[in-house]
């Protein structure tokens, strides 16, 4: 391990959701358990990991989890020395007074910019390139995780495939579908419970509070558990991250949106349906092609076709039931596709090692 680059900053700033708080704690997590790195975890809104980790108490500063000190970054924090590598999630905008603690540094740090996920192809070009700052002494580089080898790759802990398979081995066999719905609260979840209602076989439906929920019960009334037909529609409460993991790894199909938790479904190796995170001018749509034109490589053309179609209509709109139908009938075949997908993407080295190596490269 370098001796130099011991010391890890992240700086996270909550826009809204639970996604920019959860790639950091993932990577700060892993940074500190697998890297040996000594790891600060600035976020603005302490509160928002609470969901995710329990043991974090939001009302405090500074306190010590997973290995990864938490820090309040409030108007007010003293930022009285920089650390050797410091990583703004998303274009946080670092405080002046740290800038200042990086230019005066001596050797200067490594500053990463860590991006927003995109299969799009433009991302591999833009990796790793540099943008000296404007006044400072100081070079930003830009780390994209993606799904090429010439970007930055995707949140992977060292053991999650191995714990996943030791975790399912001898389940399975019930004659139940077991299905996870987080979704943003612009999905057609109304369509998406008719279908789960008429399926011939049962169907457990496990629903997070939050935008998931709140769409159900506008569509259904009430506060659930529902019973739909042959769907039983359940509120689940908000898991632990490690916990979360383990409910998609268990369910049949899972849907998921954003960055992370569509990550996460990836490695779950389960058939999943993502709602990606809107955008102004209708750009994740652009996001979610340039995601499907790289996901659907090795299916057929009727595969493919069903695929893109339920991503489509989950996203858009159209036709749910006929979707979901295709999507259902064709479940083995996606199944076996997804598991193929997870060993060439768990082939690429994993976002935090890749980060590692990025920023000895630099020193
Ligand atoms: O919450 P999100 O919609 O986050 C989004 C996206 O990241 C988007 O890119 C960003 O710009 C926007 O927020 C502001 O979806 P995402 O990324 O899946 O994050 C959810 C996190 O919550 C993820 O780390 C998984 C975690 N989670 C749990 O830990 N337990 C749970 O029960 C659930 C449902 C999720």
């Amino acid at each position: 391990m370098a001796a130099m680059q011991l010391h890890w900053d992240i700086f996270c700033r909550v826009i809204d959701n639970y996604g920019d708080i959860g790639v950091c704690w993932r990577l700060a997590r892993q940074l500190a358990a697998e890297h040996g790195r000594r790891v600060r975890l600035w976020v603005d809104d302490p509160a928002s990991l609470q969901p995710l980790c329990p043991a974090v108490d939001a009302n405090v500063d500074g306190q010590l989890c997973s290995g990864v000190e938490i820090r309040h970054w409030s108007d007010t924090a003293l930022f009285n020395r920089s650390a050797e590598v410091v990583i703004e999630a998303f274009a946080c905008d670092l405080p002046a007074p740290y800038l200042e603690a990086m230019a005066s540094a001596n050797p200067k740090p490594c500053w990463i910019n860590l991006e927003y996920l995109t299969a799009e192809s433009w991302a591999d070009g833009c990796h790793g390139i540099a943008s000296p700052h404007p006044s400072l002494p100081l070079v930003k580089y830009f780390f994209f995780p993606g799904f090429s080898g010439a970007c930055g790759g995707l949140l992977r802990e060292k053991n999650l495939l191995g714990e996943r398979d030791r975790t399912l081995s001898g389940t399975g066999g019930n004659n139940e579908i077991e299905i996870s719905l987080f979704c943003y609260d612009t999905a057609p979840v109304g369509a998406l419970i008719d279908s789960f209602a008429k399926m011939p076989k049962p169907v457990t439906c496990h629903v997070p509070p939050g935008k998931p929920l709140a769409a159900v019960s506008q569509y259904l009334g009430g506060a659930g558990p529902w019973r739909c037909g042959n769907a039983s529609i359940r509120p689940t409460p908000f898991m632990p991250m490690d916990d979360y993991d383990r409910l998609l790894w268990r369910c049949d199909v899972n849907f998921v949106r954003g960055e992370d938790s569509f990550v996460r479904a990836q490695w779950a190796g389960k058939p999943f349906v993502w709602q990606i995170y809107r955008q102004d001018e209708d750009a994740h749509l652009v996001k979610l092609d340039a995601f499907l034109d790289l996901y659907c490589v090795g299916m057929d053309e009727k595969l493919e076709t069903v695929v893109r179609e339920m991503f489509l209509v989950w996203n858009t709109g159209g036709n749910i039931e006929s979707a979901w139908a295709n999507f259902i009938a064709n479940y083995a075949d996606i199944a076996r596709h997804n598991s193929n997908w997870v060993n060439t993407q768990a082939a690429l080295p994993d976002l935090a090692s890749a980060l590692v190596k990025f920023c000895t490269s630099k020193v």
